[in-house]
C-alpha cells in the first residue's frame, strides 16, 4: 500500500475505533486496490478514498413493540446509506441479536462494491435490527416489522433507498414491512422493497437467486480449470434460504451438498441433499424458527456433530460457507487447506477473517470472494426493481437467464480486472478492483459531495 492508502487506513481505524468488522472490510478491499490507486493520482487530489470509506448517512432509531403477553420491548433499528454514486441505495435488512452499527457498516461497504459488480444501477446500503425473530410468533414479528417501518419509511423510496431481506428477513417480514409502508405513505410504491411475494410485485427466482447465482459463478470457475460440476461434493454451512438455493441448483446439475450447519452443530449426509423431499425439508426447518440443524439428522437418519463445524469432512471438493461473517478463522482455514485442490467459494458476506483468507489464497486451488459469488441475490433484486417500474413480470426462465448472464459477467469482469493489473487469475482482487472502479469514476464525475 502506498503512503496515501496507509494514511487513509489509519484515519479509518481512528475514526471507527472498536468497529472491527468495518475496519476488516476496508483493509481487505484496500489490499486489492494498490495497483489501481497508483495508476490514478487524481484519487488523492479528490479525497476519493477518504470519501468512499465514510458512509453518506447512517441512521439509528428506536423500535418499540409489544409481545403476545403485552410486555414492552425496545430494539435498535439501523439503516446505513453508504454510497449512492451509481444508483439508489440498495441492500438487505438483517434481523439478528448480534447486529450492531459495525455490522451494518461493514455490510453496506461490501454492498457498494457488490452492487457495482452486478453492472446494474444500485448504490450500497444495509439496515436491520438487533431483534431476534427466532422463537417469535407471527403476530410478534408483524408488530415488530410495523414498528420498524414506522421510522424507516421516511428514509426510503423506489428512487431513494430500496431495502430487501438478509439473515432473519424473508418473504414474511418483507410482506409486513411493505404493508406498513403502503399504509403510512398512502401509495402503491412496490418498488420500495424487493424480495416481495409474487402476488404484489415480487420477482420469480428471487428466493432462489443468491444460491443459484453462487452455483452459476462456481460453474465459471470450474470452467476456467477445465472441470465439470457433475459428481462434485460440496460442504456448506448454514441451512437458510441461501444454502437451500445452493443445494437445489447443485443437485440439478449433478453435484451434491453433503453438509449443513447451524448454531447447534453440523450434519453429514453421504448421499447428498439431492431429493425434493430433503431440499423441501430445508425450508420447513428454517420456517419452524427452532434454528436447529439437528432436525435434519433426526428426520433423515444421518449423523449430527454437536457443536462442530463441517470444514474437516473428508472427500469434499468444494467448500461454500453460507452462514455468517468470520465463521472461517485460521483453524478452520487450515482444515480446508488439508485439501490442496479445494475450491473455496465464499457465499455468506465476509465469511473469512483476513488472515484466513490470505492463508487460503496461498494454500488451496482457488478462492472466490462473496461480494462476487453472492451478488446474484441483489442482482435479481435489481431485476425486480426493473419489473416494478415497468409494471410487468418476467417469466422464471427470463429471470434465470438474466441471472446466469450477470454471474458470468461478474466472473469474467473480475478475472479481466485482475489480469489487467498483472495479478493473474485472482478473483478476490479482481472483484474489488472491478467493483471499485465504477463507483470511483461516478464519484469523480459528480464532484466533491
Ligand atoms: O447481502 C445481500 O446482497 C443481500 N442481502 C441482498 C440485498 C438485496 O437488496 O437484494
Amino acid at each position: 500500500m502506498n503512503a496515501y492508502m496507509k494514511r487513509v487506513l489509519e484515519q479509518v481505524k481512528a475514526r471507527n475505533a472498536g468497529e472491527d468488522l468495518f475496519i476488516q472490510t476496508v483493509e481487505e478491499v484496500f489490499k486489492s486496490l494498490e495497483v489501481v490507486v497508483k495508476q490514478h493520482p487524481e484519487y488523492e487530489k479528490m479525497g476519493l478514498l477518504e470519501r468512499i470509506t465514510e458512509p453518506e448517512r447512517q441512521i439509528s432509531f428506536r423500535v418499540t413493540w409489544t409481545d403476545d403477553a403485552g410486555k414492552v420491548h425496545v430494539n435498535r433499528g439501523y439503516r446505513v446509506q453508504f454510497n449512492g454514486a451509481i444508483g439508489p441505495y440498495k441492500g438487505g435488512l438483517r434481523f439478528a441479536p448480534n447486529v450492531t452499527l459495525d455490522t451494518m457498516k461493514f455490510l453496506s461497504f461490501e454492498q457498494t462494491f457488490k452492487n457495482s459488480l452486478t453492472s446494474l444501477p444500485m448504490g450500497g446500503g444495509k439496515g436491520g435490527s438487533d431483534f431476534d425473530p427466532n422463537g417469535k410468533s407471527d403476530a410478534e414479528v408483524m408488530r415488530f416489522c410495523q414498528a420498524f417501518m414506522s421510522e424507516l419509511y421516511r428514509h426510503i423510496g423506489p428512487d431513494v433507498d430500496v431495502p430487501a431481506g438478509d439473515i432473519g428477513v424473508g418473504a414474511r417480514e418483507i410482506g409486513y414491512l411493505f404493508g406498513q409502508y403502503r399504509r403510512i405513505t398512502g401509495t402503491y410504491e412496490n418498488g420500495v422493497l424487493t424480495g416481495k411475494g409474487i402476488a404484489y410485485g415480487g420477482s420469480l427466482i428471487r428466493p432462489e437467486a443468491t444460491g443459484y447465482g453462487a452455483v452459476y459463478y462456481l460453474l465459471e470457475v470450474l470452467k476456467h480449470f477445465g472441470e465439470d460440476i457433475k459428481g462434485k461434493k460440496i460442504a456448506i454451512s448454514g441451512f437458510g434460504n441461501v444454502s437451500w438455493g445452493v443445494a437445489k441448483k447443485a443437485a440439478e446439475l449433478g453435484a451434491k451438498v453433503v453438509t449443513l450447519a447451524g448454531p447447534d452443530g453440523y450434519i453429514y449426509d453421504p448421499d447428498g441433499i439431492v431429493t425434493d423431499e430433503k431440499i423441501e425439508y430445508m425450508l420447513e426447518m428454517r420456517a419452524s424458527g427452532r434454528n436447529k440443524v439437528k432436525d435434519y439428522a433426526d428426520k433423515f437418519g444421518v449423523k449430527f456433530f454437536a457443536g462442530e463445524k463441517p470444514w474437516g469432512v473428508e472427500g469434499v471438493d468444494i467448500y461454500m460457507p453460507c452462514a455468517f461473517q468470520n465463521e472461517i478463522n485460521m483453524d478452520e482455514a487450515k482444515k480446508i487447506a488439508r485439501n490442496k485442490n479445494a475450491y473455496y467459494i465464499e457465499v455468506a458476506n465476509m465469511p473469512t477473517t483476513n488472515d484466513a483468507l490470505e492463508y487460503l489464497q496461498k494454500h488451496v486451488k482457488i478462492v472466490a470472494p462473496s461480494k462476487a459469488v453472492n451478488a446474484g441475490g441483489v442482482a435479481t433484486s435489481g431485476l425486480e426493481m426493473s419489473q416494478n417500474s415497468e409494471r410487468l413480470a418476467w417469466t422464471a426462465e427470463e429471470v434465470d437467464a438474466k441471472l446466469k448472464g450477470i454471474m458470468k459477467n461478474i466472473h469474467d469482469a473480475s478475472a479481466a480486472a485482475a489480469e489487467e493489473c498483472g495479478l493473474g487469475y485472482d478473483l478476490v482482487a479482481g472483484a474489488n478492483i472491478a467493483g471499485f472502479k465504477k463507483v470511483a469514476e461516478a464519484m469523480i464525475a459528480q464532484g466533491l459531495i
